[in-house]
């Protein structure tokens, strides 16, 4: 009896969940800048655990938060004497993450019984990565696996490359999805669109031509760590799990660990911080292992990192105002692969510079690409614009994925035809 006690309590306390019973998201608009500071003490107020999901940066821009159950009546109290209008677009997240729980499961049980790989649904990291294997399988002579080394906690990392063959330095895109843990659809539209990739190959003439002359590297899970841990743990996880010197919190915010503008106030020295940039530039192992590869690839022309949400496509700078030397270039780029990506569904995507359309964001993927010489260097922030936010419910992974393959094509397609 006493040993299933004891293997009882070991089971809570390892598969227990965070739960989020009664929190609420609430979208706040801030009117002035008075209303945008209180917005941001409140961010600043890491003890408090209220999550943001989109930062306070300027009057009239939106600003989410998931404000956890026990301070909620507060926050309202405070939010309605300061005269700061809300709304509340998630009534109750833990009924959105039980939804998103029991959809899964269903599907599971539909792809034991038809045995087949469900693209409508999200996967464990155990099951994309077995899914990559049989990818490899499948397609043995255009796609094979690369080892890039190990995670902070000594998970593999993977990344898929689409080759026809022509040596090592072909010119190459690089892709990733998943880099922010809890960004689900991108790590599922990661998945359907390596499968996309592999399955055009001979049939659409334009990827083919496209893989005829450049290699595609594409990572689904940058960060499996994070990923694991949603999956066990807190399906809120953004940062990597490394353990940081000197604090209880763990975590790094791994687009904010590269090397470019590393440390400027678009981070958090803090790291209780959600936006915490690391100890130095690419602590972070799974920074580090892309930073290594691409770097000894030495020909990627185009990278293309995926997060979620508020359908945007960024380009550089995050950590400056001043603008890329091929501003021009990038912006009409952008505007053409948001036309196309908005014609399927007609989902519209904003676009411009990260600095100008979003916020002051330092250590960024995409900086660091455009400073290392790849021209092509794109953030996609998938859908939606808020309604659901991070738990985007799975019946729109493969429209999501769809129209942004329209949009990696334009991309891809430009790059092809502009070799530099
Ligand atoms: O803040 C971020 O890291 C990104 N938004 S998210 O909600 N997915 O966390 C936007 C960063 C802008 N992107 C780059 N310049 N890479
Ligand atoms: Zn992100």
């Amino acid at each position: 009896m006493k040993s299933v006690l004891a293997v009882s309590i070991l089971l809570v306390a390892v598969c227990s969940k965070e739960l989020f019973v009664g929190d609420q998201v609430l979208r706040v608009r801030a009117k002035d800048d008075t209303q945008l500071d209180l917005l941001r003490q409140l961010e600043a107020m890491n003890h408090l655990q209220i999550d943001f999901w989109r930062s306070p940066v300027r009057s009239q821009l939106p600003v989410d938060m998931r404000v956890p159950f026990n301070i909620l009546q507060q926050v309202k109290v405070l939010l309605e004497s300061s005269n700061i209008e809300y709304s509340i677009m998630i009534e109750d997240v833990q009924d959105l993450l039980d939804q998103e729980q029991k959809e899964i499961k269903e599907s599971k049980l539909q792809e034991r019984s038809s045995e087949t790989f469900s693209y409508s649904t999200y996967h464990t990291l155990d099951e994309i990565y077995s899914w990559i294997d049989s990818l490899e399988m499948e397609y043995p002579k255009l796609v094979s696996k690369i080892d890039l080394g190990q995670s902070y906690e000594g998970r593999p990392i993977y990344v898929l490359k689409f080759s026809t063959g022509g040596g090592d330095n072909k010119p190459a895109i690089w892709i990733d999805t998943g880099i922010h843990s809890r960004e689900w659809i991108t790590q599922a539209t990661g998945i359907w669109t390596a499968k996309k990739i592999a399955s055009s190959y001979g049939a659409d003439p334009s990827l083919t031509s496209i893989l005829d002359n450049l290699d595609i590297f594409l990572e689904i899970v940058t960060n499996p760590d994070g990923y694991a841990y949603t999956h066990s743990t807190n399906r809120m996880w953004r940062k990597t799990r490394s353990i940081n010197a000197g604090s209880s919190c763990v975590g790094v915010d791994p687009n904010r660990n590269w090397d470019a503008g590393f440390g400027g106030p678009g981070s958090s020295s803090n790291p209780c911080g959600e936006t915490y940039h690391g100890s130095h530039p690419h602590s972070e192992p799974e920074v580090n292992a892309i930073v290594d590869f691409i770097l000894a690839h030495g020909n990627v022309k185009a990278m293309l990192t995926i997060h979620s949400y508020s359908q945007m496509l960024l380009f550089p700078y995050g950590y400056t105002n001043n603008l890329a030397a091929d501003h021009e270039e990038l912006n009409n780029l952008a505007k053409k692969a948001a036309d196309a990506l908005s014609s399927l569904h007609g989902t519209r995507y904003t676009y411009g510079s990260t600095i100008a359309t979003i916020y002051q964001a330092d250590g960024t993927t995409t900086d660091w690409a455009y400073d290392n010489g790849i021209k092509y260097s794109y953030t996609f922030e998938l859908r939606d614009t808020g309604r659901y936010g991070f738990i985007l419910p799975a019946e729109q992974i493969i429209p999501t994925a769809e129209e942004t393959w329209l949009a990696l094509m334009v991309i891809m397609e430009h790059t092809r035809d502009h070799p530099y």
